[in-house]
């Protein structure tokens, strides 16, 4: 394992993220901390591990490492407790598996987060594909770690639901202050350093947006019924985009993809939200 850190946050830390991906005034619950039914929407649960990723030292792990090649290629969020409002947290990151994908490095980072009195909230994995670093003569396939790998594919069916968001060319701009400060979402020099014409956008940011799709879709708006959720990040997306979540409800599951309309690109695949709760009854 790697250091612990402490995320301490307030109301206004829950308001940031929940506006980052995209939460409207319209949305009191999400917007106004005097709403009774307020709550962060539930991949908020990546906000606290990412002061603890920030001080993974990829350079000790992974030789000539250079951020700029560096893409966010999967996430697994695992909810143990829905988040208070305000409060502290611990997250601790160690290294779950290092892949080699030949034209790629791919780095399983998982951070597990509990309370103050040491009690589970959440467990991540963030999967990095680091271009340009394969070929090290590493293992090729990783193990099977259930929702955390599940490959979730889309079914051929029309989708049950579908919710289109354009995002903000700002987008990036404003869901960075939630504590990823890559310069890959906000320098364009930095940007093309890692072959973008523009500042891409978060695939936190993105996965944010598709969750709060499905959470407003199938949680009633309960943080309580959402049990995990796992994505790829399949290609890369650019702020002001409009981004289109299709969903296919398969027993206590939601799958999804989400599309650039745009680009008609799939940029979030095997992906689901698994239900829990009172989300289960609908
Ligand atoms: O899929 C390609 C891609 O571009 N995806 C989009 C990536 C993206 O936009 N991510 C979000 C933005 S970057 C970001 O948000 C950074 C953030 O700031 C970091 C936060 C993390 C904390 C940091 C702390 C310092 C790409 C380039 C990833 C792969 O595409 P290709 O090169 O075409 O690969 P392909 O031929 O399709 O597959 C090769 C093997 O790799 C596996 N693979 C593919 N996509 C993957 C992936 N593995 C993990 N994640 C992905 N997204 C394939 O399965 C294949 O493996 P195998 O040969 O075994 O089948």
């Amino acid at each position: 394992t790697f250091e612990s850190e402490v995320f301490e946050y307030s109301e206004r830390d829950v308001i940031l993220y929940n506006l980052g991906i995209g939460a409207t005034r319209k949305d009191l619950y999400l917007v106004y901390e005097n709403n009774d039914a307020f709550c962060a929407v539930p991949t908020f649960g990546v906000v606290p591990s990412f002061k603890s990723m920030n001080a993974v030292p990829f350079g000790d792990i992974l030789p000539s490492f250079n951020p700029m090649m560096l893409l966010h290629g999967e996430q697994y969020l695992e909810i143990i407790k829905p988040f208070p409002t305000h409060g502290k947290l611990v997250s601790t990151p160690y290294v779950v598996d290092i892949l080699d994908k030949g034209k790629g490095c791919v780095v399983t980072i998982g951070v597990k987060t509990t309370d103050e009195n040491g009690d589970d909230i959440c467990i991540n994995e963030f999967t990095m594909f680091i271009r340009g670093a394969g070929n090290f003569g590493g293992k090729k396939e990783g193990a099977d770690r259930g929702a955390a790998t599940a490959a979730n594919q889309a079914p051929s069916r029309k989708p049950d639901h579908i919710v289109t968001e354009k995002t903000h060319e700002n987008q990036a701009a404003l869901y960075r202050l939630s504590g990823d400060w890559n310069p890959l979402h906000i320098d364009p020099d930095m940007a093309a350093i890692g072959g973008f014409d523009v500042p891409i956008l978060h695939g936190l940011c993105s996965f944010g947006i598709a969750g709060k799709h499905i959470f407003k879709t199938y949680c009633n708006n309960d943080p309580k019924n959402f049990k995990n959720i796992k994505v790829r990040f399949a290609k890369t997306v650019n702020p002001g985009e409009t981004l289109e979540t299709s969903m296919w409800r398969e027993g206590n599951k939601v799958l999804f993809q989400v599309r650039v309309v745009e680009r008609d690109a799939i940029v979030i695949s095997n992906a689901a939200v698994e239900l829990q709760g009172d989300a289960l009854k609908a």
